[in-house]
């Protein structure tokens, strides 16, 4: 799958997205991660990429006509292009999961100053990280990236661990442990030592359970009511 980021910071998504399992990835071919610096569509000398906004106002709002020029140079029929905004849709794994459908995503960053509102014409969707404000979309880039490469198949050098997951629906995840079989007075679970495959997989399902209970009661609502509905 080919990525696309439009930023004004590259430096901030390269270090990020080209290091651990992206970047083996990158190198066996199974994604392409292009990160592209929007100055370098900005018309003048001075590479100015924002203006002052009309009806005055503090600070600057960045230009639409440069963010245009960039995705005509990058898009085509098989482009998402995402912008990255508190005001978006809420991103989450069932969106990561509609994205990596798409053979070519597009991301561009937005700003805390903002953008020009014609942007929204340009974009296909515009997507939150969540009820918070980071002073660029480059964490959110970053995150969006990360979360729908690792869905590309054979990104995950273990196939198990993606479809565990998927298995295990809307609940946390099992707690696991390694050696030292004792740290600190507190002792790894017998069954976990016990050999009994069908015990320690049932011990792991009542867990992620449990968990999921105690610390995500709206993720806890979803499951009983999916599992009762039979869906
Ligand atoms: C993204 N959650 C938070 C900040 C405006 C496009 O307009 C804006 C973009 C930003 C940067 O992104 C975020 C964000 N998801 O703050 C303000």
């Amino acid at each position: 799958m080919k990525f696309d980021i439009l930023t004004l910071h590259p430096e901030m998504v390269r270090v990020p997205l080209g290091s651990s399992i992206l970047g083996r990835a990158t190198e066996a071919g199974l994604v392409d991660i292009g990160v592209h610096d929007i100055r370098d569509w900005a018309e003048n000398k001075h590479k100015n990429v924002d203006d002052t906004p009309y009806g005055g106002g503090p600070g600057m709002v960045m230009r639409v006509d440069i963010v245009a020029r960039a995705l005509e140079a990058l898009r085509t029929d098989a482009s998402h292009v995402v912008l990255t905004s508190p005001a978006g849709r809420r991103f989450s794994q069932r969106v990561a999961e509609q994205l990596v459908t798409h053979e070519h995503m597009i991301v561009v960053c937005g700003h805390y100053e903002g953008i020009d509102a014609r942007i929204e014409t340009l974009v296909d969707e515009e997507l939150s990280l969540g009820d918070f404000v980071l002073t660029g979309g480059e964490i959110a880039a970053v995150a969006y990236v990360d979360a729908v490469a690792r869905l590309v198949p054979g990104v995950l050098g273990n196939a198990a661990s993606a479809m565990d997951e998927s298995f295990s629906g809307h609940l946390l995840e099992y707690p696991q442990y390694t050696r030292p079989r004792e740290f600190r007075g507190m002792e790894v679970p017998d069954v976990l030592l016990s050999g009994h495959h069908a015990r320690i997989e049932s011990w792991r399902q009542q867990q992620a359970e449990r968990r999921t209970r105690e610390r995500r009661p709206d993720l806890w609502k979803r499951f009983v009511d999916e599992s009762g509905s039979g869906e």
